[in-house]
């Protein structure tokens, strides 16, 4: 069966990855046609194979050149894309190593990473964001993590 007739048939396994540094987290413009764009968290699918949290430091290191400490698995959405598009992100929250690596490491689908507060993003979310955003997920430090659904 083609990549195509699977991905239709049966949701993915995705991440998503809240990226910490000094109380803001990490947001990205995804590109979407010229200059619109809708805010994301750094993520993508699962490789078979990779477990959910190397995916979520591969994706973040792809994307934005960042490492990760500790991940912590606090919220699962689910994302209805279309109905042949369907995804279930696992979404890690984890503190930035080293901020100064931070680069937009693939321009032609992400137009910038941005440090803002959770709140201060709201508008033209990416769906597993609008998603996580309906959750009471408060990316607020603790040492007790509270496990999220959206679904
Ligand atoms: P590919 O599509 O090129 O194979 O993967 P990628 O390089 O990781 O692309 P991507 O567009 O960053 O991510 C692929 C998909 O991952 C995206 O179309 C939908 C899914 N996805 C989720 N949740 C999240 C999320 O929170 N952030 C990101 N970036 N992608 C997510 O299901
Ligand atoms: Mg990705």
């Amino acid at each position: 069966m083609s990549d195509i007739s699977t991905a239709s048939l049966y949701p993915r396994a995705a991440v998503a990855a809240i990226v910490i540094c000094q109380n803001k987290v990490l947001f990205g413009q995804r590109r979407l046609q010229s200059e619109y764009f809708e805010w994301q968290l750094p993520g993508g699918w699962i490789h078979t194979g990779e477990s959910p949290d190397k995916a979520a430091r591969r994706e973040v290191e792809e994307e934005t050149g960042l490492q990760l400490g500790k991940l912590h698995l606090v919220a699962v959405t689910n994302n209805l894309f279309s109905a042949q598009n369907h995804s279930i992100s696992l979404c890690f929250e984890a503190k930035c190593l080293d901020p100064k690596l931070l680069s937009t490491m693939e321009p032609g689908k992400c137009l910038g990473w941005y440090w803002k507060t959770w709140e201060e993003v709201n508008e033209n979310l990416f769906l597993p964001l609008r998603k996580l955003k309906e959750t009471d997920y408060q990316p607020l430090f603790k040492d007790k993590y509270e496990m999220q659904s959206s679904f």
